[in-house]
């Protein structure tokens, strides 16, 4: 081999060199490499090429050749990877700035979904009376005999027990049979079994009873609130459900109108009635000389505190219990009870709440 040859062979080498980084280093786009590694790293690209031709050449010539032609390759495949990294870096940076997102904007309101008036009325309830003292407590819809009825001093003839009034679980006696809760009683009758006095508690939660029409549906919703302290009397009864109603229906100056009445678990015990205007179908709260019932209370019989082992001469108690429902029914002025479990997403649309109305004291109980 002439030495003139070699002399040419490492200027081809040269120059494939310097066009090939020229052509890498020049690509404008990921795609653009990818042509330029297919046509010149394959089998059909020009460092192969110049690979075969060693062959025609002498021994000592062909190593210095082939190393060169080696470490060419290598090069340019590092060539190609690191304009590929800025190539992928700089699109990812106009990616960046051309698909800016705004994390200001509201969220779209199809996909918002709302509070039912009856949570929504239940918080508003709890954060009254939470304000005042009350803790919420919470127990099972399943209950016994004697949770139900017997510790409340609810006689055995009395209607509530009935078959007809009431879901009775198939499978055992009369006094061992299991009940869905018909009021959220019980809870309270389990907190004073297994707790110490004082209690201040309030009990929201579903109740179930045979009964269906315009104004009562087999499944509602109660809360019941319970007050056990030494020297607790009939003005501590008043004082906290004349507040009650006031702060509920936000009207200061309510009427509020306690007429007696009659439950077995209380004692005396009476009706509460707000002030009221009908007028053809309509209904007006908050003033006027017409009264409207909305719960019902009294002081606890002392019989009951003694079946929940609380010695009625050293503590004494008053409670009460409202139907959610109403009370949701007479604020909203929702027409129809039963619309309360149809699932209806126009209804909830209309009379629901959105999420970020958390009823407080503090903040109003609805914005
Ligand atoms: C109503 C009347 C009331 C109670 C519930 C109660 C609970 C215990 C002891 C004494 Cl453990 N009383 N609850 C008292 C008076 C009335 O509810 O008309 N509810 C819708």
């Amino acid at each position: 081999m002439e030495p003139e040859d070699e002399t040419t062979r490492m200027e081809d080498i040269a120059s494939l060199r310097s066009e090939l980084i020229a052509s890498v280093e020049g690509a404008a786009s990921l795609g653009e490499l990818e042509t330029i590694r297919v046509a010149e790293m394959g089998k059909k690209g020009r460092i192969t090429a110049m690979m075969k031709g060693l062959s025609g050449l002498d021994p000592e010539a062909r190593k210095a050749a082939g190393q060169d032609l080696n470490t060419l390759k290598t090069e340019i495949a590092n060539a190609l990877e690191a304009r590929k990294t800025s190539l992928a870096d700089s699109e990812l940076d106009a990616r960046l700035m051309s698909e800016r997102v705004d994390v200001t904007l509201p969220v779209s309101p199809e996909s918002e979904g709302r509070i039912h008036p009856i949570s929504q009325t239940i918080q508003e309830v709890v954060a009254i009376l939470g304000e005042m003292g009350f803790t919420v407590a919470e127990g099972p819809d399943i209950e016994d005999d004697w949770h139900n009825f017997t510790a409340l001093n609810i006689p055995s003839d009395h209607p509530a027990r009935q078959e007809h009034d009431t879901f009775y679980l198939p499978g055992k006696g009369d006094e061992d049979r299991l009940v869905l809760r018909t009021h959220t009683s019980p809870v309270q009758i389990r907190t004073m079994e297994n707790g110490e006095p004082p209690f201040r508690i309030i009990v929201p939660g579903r109740t179930y009873r045979c009964d269906y029409d315009a104004t009562h549906s087999p499944m509602f919703h109660q809360v019941e609130g319970l007050v056990v302290d030494k020297g607790t009397h009939m003005g501590h009864l008043k004082g906290c459900l004349i507040e009650f109603c006031r702060a509920y229906f936000g009207v200061e100056d309510l009427p509020v109108r306690f007429r007696p009445s009659y439950f077995p678990f209380t004692e005396p015990s009476a009706e509460v009635d707000i002030g009221c205007t009908r007028s053809d179908g309509g209904l007006s709260i908050g003033h006027g000389d017409d009264w409207l019932e909305i719960l019902g209370c009294g002081m606890i019989n002392p019989k009951v505190l003694e079946n929940c082992g609380i010695d009625p001469t050293e503590y004494q108690g008053f409670a009460f219990g409202l139907g959610i429902e109403r009370m949701a029914m007479l604020k909203y002025g929702i027409p129809d009870l039963r619309t309360f479990y149809e699932s209806d997403l126009r209804w909830l649309r209309h009379y629901g709440f959105s999420a970020l109305n958390v009823p407080s004291m503090v903040g109003g109980l609805n914005q």
